[in-house]
């Protein structure tokens, strides 16, 4: 490398005289410095990459926004069952044009209508982390209304984990609906204390866990506590059956992922609920981008 010329001119007293070494070394300890600088520079470029590696771990396995304006059947299966309805349609002051509606009405007996994706990868088994936005058109009365669910193939004789509400409130529970009754059917429920929020979008966050089985829930970025023996907790954990210390695998893994309503027993009065940009990933999503 060709070094600068360093010969400087300095006038002292009415002389000049040239200082070439120092202007020499002055450049060789900038040229540290810039060595350093750049080394500096490739560790912050090896960290972000470390960093976007992260974040890209952190992307979802799985996302819908229902902009396409149907109900993909390549994504999705469709459950119906009595007068419950379950479509995507044009939502004033949604997410997008496009949401996913369910229709419950009076009195309906008997009925369902869920969508339910069948096709997550291996990934999201055991353990993974859910959104949705929601609005919920009015109470949701005091029935027990399943509303998103994960669990084995076969919904609604399946076992899985559950969302939904009763008594108008929050309740995450497991439900084992595979086995006939007296024969190992039943559920564990807890109802928290906490009602959703009618008539306005808000977000829905959950963490499914099958190794131990358990449920958290978010209601608008805020954890929800559930009473459990007298004590609020975050997690509420579960034990199938009861008393026997069995708490994994009792779903089997997540292979199904549904979204819609269902309720037990007959509403006086139906309701209306919206889902929209649901994703599904291994770690906390939070609000869509
Ligand atoms: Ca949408």
């Amino acid at each position: 490398m060709r070094l600068p010329d360093f010969r400087c001119t300095e006038n002292t007293g009415g002389r000049n005289y040239v200082k070439p070494i120092e202007s020499r070394e002055l450049w060789l300890v900038r040229n540290d410095r810039l060595i350093r600088v750049i080394r500096t520079l490739s560790t912050l470029t090896l960290f972000a990459a470390g960093v976007a590696g992260v974040l890209s771990a952190q992307k979802p396995v799985f996302t819908e926004n229902f902009e396409s304006g149907k109900i993909d059947a390549a994504v999705w299966d469709t459950r119906v069952a009595g007068t419950a309805t379950i479509a995507v349609e044009p939502v004033e002051g949604g997410r997008g044009k496009y949401a996913l509606h369910v229709h419950y009405p009076d009195m309906a007996a008997a009925s369902y209508a869920f969508v339910v994706a069948t096709h997550l990868p291996e990934t999201v088994r055991t353990h993974f982390f859910g959104r949705a936005y929601m609005k919920v058109s009015q109470s949701l009365g005091n029935t027990h209304n399943p509303l998103i669910f994960a669990g084995e193939p076969g919904w609604q004789l399946s076992k899985f984990h559950e969302i939904g509400t009763s008594r108008g409130f929050w309740m995450p529970s497991y439900q084992e609906n595979k086995s006939l009754r007296g024969q190992g059917r039943g559920e564990i429920t807890f109802r928290s204390e906490t009602m959703p929020i009618y008539d306005k979008w808000f977000l829905v966050e959950w963490e499914f866990n099958d190794d131990p089985s358990a449920i958290t829930m978010w209601i608008d970025g805020e954890k929800m506590q559930v009473p459990v023996n007298g004590e609020k907790v975050d997690t509420v954990k579960f034990e199938w059956p009861k008393g026997s210390g069995t708490v994994k695998n009792l779903v089997g893994g997540y292979q199904e992922f549904g979204f819609g309503a269902r309720v037990w027993g007959a509403p006086p009065t139906g309701f209306d609920i919206w889902y929209d940009d649901i994703a599904i990933g291994t770690s906390r999503l939070g609000p869509a981008k």
